[in-house]
Order: C-alpha cells, then structure tokens, then sequence
C-alpha cells in the first residue's frame, strides 16, 4: 500500500500500483487504516478496572508490575496451568507477538496457549496428519483449468483458493483464459456467482457432496491411475467407504440436481490439461465433520494427482523463510491428535491444530485441580466471537486476574482487569513471513510466488499515548517474573516436521535490550532472500528464485493416505445419520450459516463509521419469499431462537440465499444485557452455540454453522423469548 504520513500521523493508504501482486489492489479495511489509527475511540493509554468497575488510566510499567505480582501469586498457589493464553487474530500481523507470548507461557511451564484456530477450521490440520503431504506443494491457481471450492468466498474472504492478493483480477484472469471455477455454497455468494458451476446445496451436506464427487471420479475411471499407484495408499478403503454416497442419494440429502453434481465430478475431475485442486473454508468446516471435509478435500485432490509435479515450478517457494527442497513426492502421515495436554472436560486433548479454545470456557469455570484462574488475551475478542456468549461471560467474570492486549475496549476489554493499549499497524515494522507460514497449515493458502515486502515504521503513535508492543509486553513480564524466554521461530502446524533448516531459538531474559527491527532480523538469518535484499525493494518484490520441484528420492517408500481408519469410519456414521428428520423440524425450520462481510474483520472495525457506514449491526439475511412467509417485512426486529439460547437481530431480505437457509456474519452484538441496542450493535451469534451438545471430538470446535433456528417477530426490543 500507499501511505501518506503527514507530520508523523498517517492520512491516507492506497493501493500500490508498483507492487507486483497487489498491483494497485486494496481492500476496504486497509484504505481505512488511517481512520482505524486515528480512531477517537482507540487506547491511547493502558487501562485499569476500578473497584467502582470504571477503567482508569495506569502507566504500562506499572501494569507489567501488578500483572507479573498477580500471575506469581496465581502461579505459586495453583500451579502454572491455572494461566492461559489467547491468541486471536490481531495477534497475526505482528510477526513476534504470538512467538513472544509462547515463549513466556512455555516459559512458566503451562500448557494452557490456545488461539482462534480450534474455532476456525481446525479440521485442516487434522486432515493433513491423517493424509500427509505433498513434499512437491501446491498447484498454481494461475495456471490451472478448474478450481473447486467449498463453503468459501475468496473474493470476500481473501482467505483461500484464489490468491488473496487480487483476487477479483486473479478470478477475471483465470476465467478469460478458460479456467471453470465449481464452487459449493447453499448461497450464491460474490465467488459463486461467478462460477461454471454452482451447486446450491442445504448447509451441513459438504461431506456428503465430496464423498458423492470422489464415488463418481473413481466409478468413471477418471482418477489418476498412474499418481495413485505410486504416491497413494488406502485407495481400495476409500472407495468403499464413497460407494454409498451415490449421486441419487446425495442429491437427496443435499437438495441438489443430480446431474448437476454430475457434471461438477466430471469437469472437476477431466476439463482441460492441468486439473486444479479442492479448498474449502469455513462456511463447510463450522457445520459439523470438517475433519471429514478437509480430508475428503485432500482425498479428491489426490486421487486426481493435483500436486505440482518433478520438472514443475514450486508455487510458493519460501522467501524470507528457509529455502527447502520441494520433492515429487509424500511426507507420510503423521499422530495428528489424542496426545499431550488433557483437557477436563469432553476427553479433549491437545493435537495438531491446537489446544481446544471451545473448553476454554469449562476450565475456568471448573472447579479442581488445574482450573484456569487467569486469562491473557492478544488480538482476540472472545465475547463475540467464542461459542456460548453466556458461558464464556460467566467464565470471564469467574477470572482472577483478564488481561486483553487490544487497540479499543472490546467487548472482552470491557470485562478486564487490564488492558494493554499497542501500538498499531504502520507504527511498527512489517514483513510478509507469516504469509508464507501459512501454506504449512493448509493447502490453497500463502502467496503464489517468491514474494517478499518489508515495510518500516511509518507513522509516530499519537502524541501523549503511552502504547507497547505486545512482544515487549511478555518481556516485561518476564523481566518482573525473572523469567528467561526460549523465543522459537516455530514453524507451526504439521510443517514443523519436514522444514529442513531448525527453526531459530533466541534466548531471552530481563535484561534484554533489542528493537522490533533487531528482533526480525534474528528471524530472518536463515532466510532463502537476506532480508537486507528485500528491504531493498519498498514496494515488494518477486524474486528470481528458480524453484522446480525435484524427482522423488530414490528410497522413498512414502505416500499419501486416503484410507485413515478415524476420518472414513466417521464418514460412514455420517452416512447412518438421518439428516431429513432435522430438516422437518417446525420449530427450527432454518439453519443459519456464517458469511463473512467484506468491511470487516471479524469484531475488528464494526464500531468504525468508515467501514459501518451507519449500519453497525449484523443483520439476519432471509430469502424475500421466506420473509413474506412469515407475514414479516425486511428491516423488522426478529428474535432468533435455537435450541439452546436466542438473539435479537433485524431481517434483511436477500435473494441469493436458499429459502430455507438464513445467514449472518459472526463477532458483532453487545453484552447479553444489551440486547435492546441490537440496531447500533447487532448481536452475537456464539450466544446460540453450546459447546458440550454437538461438537467435533478431536478439536472441540462446536457445531457453528448449520444451526437449526426459528425466526419470529419480536414487539419490543427488550422482550425476551426462548
Ligand atoms: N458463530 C461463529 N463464530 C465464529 C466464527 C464464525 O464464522 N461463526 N468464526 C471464527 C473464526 S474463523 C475466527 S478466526 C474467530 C475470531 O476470533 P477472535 O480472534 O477472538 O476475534 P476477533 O474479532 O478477530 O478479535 C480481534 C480483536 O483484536 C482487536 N484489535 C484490532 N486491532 C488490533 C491491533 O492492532 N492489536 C491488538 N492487540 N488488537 C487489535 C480488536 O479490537 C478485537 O477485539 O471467531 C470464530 N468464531
Ligand atoms: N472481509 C473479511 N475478510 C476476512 C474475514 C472477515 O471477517 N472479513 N475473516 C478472515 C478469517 S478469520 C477467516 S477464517 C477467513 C474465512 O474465509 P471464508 O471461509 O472464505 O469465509 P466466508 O467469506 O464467510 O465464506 C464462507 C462461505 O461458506 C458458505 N457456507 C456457509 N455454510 C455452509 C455450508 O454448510 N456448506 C457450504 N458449502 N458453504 C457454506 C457461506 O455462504 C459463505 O459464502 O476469512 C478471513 N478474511
Ligand atoms: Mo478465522
């Protein structure tokens, strides 16, 4: 981007027409980054709660002070697992910030570090360990004849699929030269309607779909015989367990024309010379399976033989990370889950993907041994965007000690003990490794090319504020704590197996001196481009790495597995459930599915007059027809009610939904107290989740998505009704 800085404030951001990917592109959320820093309501100050239960300002030294004083007395008296660690996702554009909080919580030996992942789409690396990877990574998007896409909305999203960097060019490109993009969505979403294909399917049937794809392509022959036989095992197990999931009989259960998905297997599976892969998103991973999903989606893409190939270029050889030998060929399957840190609640267990953030909630409130007695939070707002708002409020109240490092009093800093106010953004340096981190946790994701951009600081905190980094906000700690950091480059996710270079490890301790900048060039010694060089290149460069993926080892015996025992024994209790008994239910005649909007990022920025545009709520979207069914108007209060809880929220009428499907974005609402500000706030839907009633018995995460619900008219905002 483009920014103007104007006597140290920043003014203006642009899209950068030099930058070779983005060539000019930027989204909404990044043109207001100059409202977002200058945003009245930021923290200029760290706050304090009161014992009238006000915030009052209170210099950052000293919170590090009482915060350490507390955590050692919580730490002495219950041990070091009654502290937990919450990452959320503005923990991620600030390279050493997570990297700093997992050295300090390994570093008071608790196990407790969970992130927003486990109530993301944790199924991905779960489906990864089971499956293995391709040492040769990704196929191109840019060069390849189909796509397929479930419950994703890359133009939207940015997130997977089509390459994020410009994805409305990257999808107009693909399409110009031919490319036929499929895309599964039970809403015709901005991604959707662009596609060849576009099934429209009743939510919750992804697993279904993909089982009734991969039954098709290898019924017809029109898998890759020559790939499977040498890089695939567990062939004969998989094409058992697809072999009930026949065309008529998804096409039943999904509400979906049969030939249609038909011709979605064929085109996926026989269009053009180089066939694309599978990704999916959230929308397929939060409405139950999507371990199933994932794996089913690495399945398809394997059995086609969709991985780059020896003599091909590698898609996103690493950059500012270590350079690595990509190899035709399998790194096997590995323990994805079942080990390591107990929960005491639901027989959950640490695995690949992270601790369980859905029980979080239980073990604060759960009395015993190991019971979480303080909660620190970095980036994340876990009022509005954890599962069960009510659980997760009386959890939060139940703490000793929350701390939130956060740029506003969210919805969780409302509840803290403390807030640390950080600075933003363009006040410290950036630098793309994370982007590249990402492809380690799931497939379709990262940067297709050797691209690095290193940005300094750019504009001056505001005058008067006093605001930390994060990282140097565990440093503090660790000083008052006599603590010493372990600070580990990790390479997460499952790629931490294969990386060739060891990770860095920094030590650290109180009397520690260094920059952010130092900092990331510690991060960057082993870099496959010196950071220097990319430094060298203000508006981001590809670099000329000559990457070609090489043949296999001779000696390698690994492959990929598409028959894992766990992941195609709960397809097969998938198949057994009657999914039309919910479907005839009148009093939850909808299923309400997430949608992400396009000014937001999650909780981050809904409260912003740039980017809300005066509607600062999360409307209940509902096909006109459904409306006038319920005798109701678009623009009226509804209450939405599941079996479990129920949510103020105003109808919107949108035709590109299935009538018997509603949506909503996630992260916005108030307090449940706060109901009747539902129109300057809209409300959370987490309130209508229960953790502990269907939820995915290796990661946690809660059914989401797919939540059977009824919409009603409600008279009064403050009427209450379930
Ligand atoms: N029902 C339902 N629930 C969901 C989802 C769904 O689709 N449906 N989606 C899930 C997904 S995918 C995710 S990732 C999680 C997200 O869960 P979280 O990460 O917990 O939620 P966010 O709203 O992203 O939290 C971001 C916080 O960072 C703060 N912030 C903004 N800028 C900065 C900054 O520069 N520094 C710091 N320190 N803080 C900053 C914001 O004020 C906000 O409080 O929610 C999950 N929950
Ligand atoms: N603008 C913007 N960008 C974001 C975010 C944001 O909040 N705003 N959040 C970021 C985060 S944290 C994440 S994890 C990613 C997520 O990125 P995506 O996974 O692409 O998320 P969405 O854009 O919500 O797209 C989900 C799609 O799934 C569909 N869907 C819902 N239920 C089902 C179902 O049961 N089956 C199928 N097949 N489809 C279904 C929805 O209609 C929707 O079109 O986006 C990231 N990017
Ligand atoms: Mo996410």
């Amino acid at each position: 981007m483009l920014a103007t800085v104007v006597d140290g404030k920043l003014t203006k951001v642009a899209g950068d027409p030099d930058n070779p990917l983005f060539k000019g592109y930027t989204c909404a959320k990044g043109r207001a980054l100059p409202d977002i820093h200058n945003n009245p309501d930021r923290l200029l100050h760290s706050q304090k709660r009161t014992v009238g239960g006000g915030y009052a300002p209170v210099e950052s030294g000293q919170a590090m002070d009482e915060i350490a004083a507390t955590l050692q007395r919580l730490i002495a008296e219950f041990g070091p697992r009654s502290v937990a660690l919450y990452l959320g996702t503005n923990g991620l554009p600030y390279p050493a910030s997570a990297l700093m909080a997992n050295a300090f919580i390994r570093a008071i030996g608790s196990p407790m570090f969970f992130t927003a992942n486990t109530i993301d789409q944790p199924g991905k690396q779960i489906a990864l360990a089971a499956h293995g990877h391709w040492l040769g990574g990704d196929v191109n998007f840019h060069e390849a004849d189909s796509w397929l896409l479930v419950g994703t909305n890359p133009l939207v999203s940015k997130a997977i699929g089509i390459p994020g960097q410009n994805p409305g060019q990257s999808l107009k490109a693909a399409i110009n030269r031919g490319m036929k993009l499929i895309v599964i969505d039970p809403r015709r979403s901005q991604t959707a309607a662009r596609a060849a294909i576009h099934l429209q399917p009743r939510p919750g049937e992804d697993a279904a779909i993909l089982a009734g794809i991969i039954n098709i392509v290898i019924d017809e022959k029109l898998y890759d015989r020559e790939f499977v036989e040498e890089n695939v095992d567990g062939f004969a197990a998989l094409a058992e367990a697809v072999a009930d999931f026949t065309p008529a009989h998804v096409a039943g259960r999904a509400d979906i024309d049969e030939q249609q998905l038909v011709k979605a297997a064929r085109l996926f599976a026989s269009y053009g010379k180089r066939g694309g892969m599978v990704n999916a998103g959230t929308g397929a991973n939060m409405a139950m399976h999507g371990n199933v999903v994932e794996y089913l989606c690495l399945c398809l893409t394997s059995i086609c033989g969709r991985w780059q190939r020896a003599g091909e270029r590698v898609t996103r050889p690493n950059t500012l990370l270590p350079a690595f030998t990509a190899k035709a060929q399998a790194h096997p399957p590995y323990e994805g889950w079942g080990y390591g840190e107990q929960l005491r609640v639901r027989g959950l267990t640490d695995a690949v993907c992270g601790m369980p953030t859905a029980a979080l909630a239980d073990e604060i409130l759960l009395d015993g041994d190991g019971q979480v007695k303080a909660l620190i939070c970095i980036g994340g707002n876990p009022m509005a965007a954890w599962p069960d708002q009510r659980k997760t409020l009386r959890a939060l109240e139940n703490l000793d000690l929350l701390v939130t490092l956060d740029t506003e009093m969210s919805l969780t800093s409302r509840l803290a003990h403390y807030v640390i106010a950080p600075k933003m953004q363009m006040e410290t340096p950036a630098m793309t490794m994370g982007s590249e981190l990402i492809k380690y946790y799931a497939s379709g994701t990262g940067i297709p090319a050797p691209y690095a951009q290193y940005a300094p600081r750019l504009a001056e905190p505001p005058s008067g504020s006093d605001l930390t980094e994060e990282w140097q906000f565990f440093l503090g700690l660790a000083k008052r704590m006599d603590l010493e950091l372990w600070f580990i480059n990790f390479f997460g996710g499952g790629g931490g197996r294969f990386m060739e270079s060891p990770p860095i490890v920094c030590n650290f301790n109180g009397d520690t001196q260094i920059t952010t900048e130092e900092l990331f060039e510690k991060m960057c010694e082993t870099s496959r481009i010196p950071l220097d060089e990319v430094r060298r290149h203000p508006h981001g460069h590809v670099f000329d790495v000559e990457a070609v993926v090489e043949v296999k080892d001779a000696d390698c015996a690994a492959k990929l597995d598409v028959g894992n025992v766990v992941m195609l024994g709960e397809l097969g209790r998938y198949f057994g459930e009657d999914i039309r008994v919910g479907w005839n239910d009148t009093d939850f005649p909808f299923r309400l599915i997430p949608r992400r909007h396009n000014n937001f990022m999650n909780s981050s920025g809904t409260r912003l007059a740039t980017l809300n545009k005066g509607k600062a709520y999360n409307p209940t979207y509902m096909h006109p027809d459904s409306i006038a069914a319920l005798g109701l108007n678009s623009g009226d209060l509804v209450t939405v009610t599941s079996p479990h809880d129920c949510i103020p929220s105003v109808i919107e009428a949108d035709d590109s939904l299935r009538p018997d499907v509603v949506a909503t974005h996630h992260a916005f609402g108030g307090l449940p107290s706060e109901d009747e500000e539902v129109r300057d706030r809209g409300s959370t839907v987490g309130r209508l989740i229960p953790t502990e009633v269907d939820f995915d018995p290796i990661t946690g995460l809660p059914r989401q998505g797919n939540i059977p619900v009824r919409v009603t008219a409600r008279s009064t905002v403050g009427e209450v009704s379930l």
